[in-house]
């Protein structure tokens, strides 16, 4: 059946999602003053923010409204032509989708065209946006968690193999997975040469679970965990640092003051050979989230952003068959007592 839809866009990677926050001011301090991304551009209630790394004008988009939210997640496509491709792919798949002409949209990009996908998420393709300055050698800006790019976004869903599928389909490869005899638990796939652009959390959705967003050194990840501590904001805190099993990343997730999570992320590995293999966890290892077998707190598991319709209207929420939580963790968010071999 996919073999007569019109042929996907040809996605280059995960670059950049816009997130709807509550009161400006005070995300701003979060994530510029303690996060240490870079401000590019703040003009009519949206600021525009930037990794050290990104060349493009931005990887996270701030926009002041009523009630947090993701307003989309954008995927960089390859040539102009992909943006047509997209909106004929998702139109043949019977998805809403909507034309942003350049200037009309996010600060700084091109023509685009947002759709409403199958999984239910409000998604942008884009080929055209401004440059922005190259900051990876002026360390004398570097501060924070030292952010070098948008790495991926983990979008929690209630059916995972509906998204494994979907994405299958604009021809993401799949890296690793979390699964027993009977489900898959968790998925991460990739477009560029990395673990993942996009992995997926079973849970009630859609919602957005969290942005990951790269550094280039562990100690980054250790240093915004000490600067949240002398700043008595460890509320911001949720979990970590640690190492994960899967991508072998370090990392720690923080929740900024509107709730939505952020995850610094650093030290995954190469995945684009043409033969590269799914490496896939028995959900009964408990080193799979934490390769130290730290158990992973219940609100991580739980708790999400919802997502926004092209109207800007909050979208429904499915409630999910799988809780991967229920397998070893319990109500009080501890894991079940080590056993030392
Ligand atoms: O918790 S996991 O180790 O499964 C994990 C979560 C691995 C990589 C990620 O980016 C993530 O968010
Ligand atoms: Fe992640």
């Amino acid at each position: 059946m996919s073999g007569d839809l019109p042929p996907a866009p040809d996605v280059v990677r995960s670059s950049y999602a816009e997130l709807v926050v509550t009161d400006l001011a005070r995300a701003r301090w979060f994530w510029v003053e303690v996060l240490g991304l870079h401000a590019e551009s703040d003009r009519d209630g949206v600021l525009c923010l930037r990794g050290t790394d990104e060349l493009t004008h931005h990887n996270v988009v701030l926009r002041e409204g009523p009630a947090a939210a993701l307003s989309h997640l954008a995927y960089r496509v390859r040539t102009p032509a992909d943006v047509d491709r997209a909106e004929a792919h998702f139109a043949a798949l019977g998805c809403p989708t909507r034309r942003i002409p350049a200037g009309s949209g996010t600060p700084g990009v091109g023509d685009a065209v947002r759709v409403i996908d199958p999984l239910g998420f409000p998604v942008e393709f884009y080929y055209a946006i401004e440059r922005g300055e190259r900051l990876i050698q002026r360390y004398d800006l570097h501060r924070g968690a030292a952010i070098a790019r948008l790495d991926h976004f983990n979008i929690v869903v209630p059916d995972i193999d509906a998204a494994y599928g979907h994405y299958r389909g604009l021809g993401f490869g799949c890296s690793e997975t979390i699964e027993d005899e009977h489900e898959m638990y968790a998925a991460w796939m990739y477009r560029k040469q990395t673990v993942h652009d996009v992995a997926f959390t079973g849970g009630a959705g859609p919602r957005l679970h969290h942005l990951g967003l790269a550094t280039h050194e562990s100690h980054q990840v250790l240093h915004i965990a000490d600067i949240l501590g002398s700043l008595h904001a460890e509320n911001h805190i949720e979990r970590g640092p640690g190492r994960h099993g899967v991508s072998n990343a370090f990392y720690v997730y923080l929740r900024d003051p509107d709730g939505h999570r952020i995850e610094v992320y650093t030290s995954d590995y190469y995945t684009g050979d043409p033969d590269h293999e799914t490496f896939r966890w028995d959900v009964n290892d408990d080193r799979r989230r934490d390769y130290w077998g730290n158990a992973v707190i219940e609100s991580w598991y739980k708790e999400a952003t919802p997502v926004l319709d092209l109207d800007g209207r909050i979208a429904p929420i499915e409630e999910s068959r799988i809780d991967e939580s229920a397998i070893r963790v319990g109500a009080d968010g501890l894991g079940s007592p080590r056993e030392v071999r």
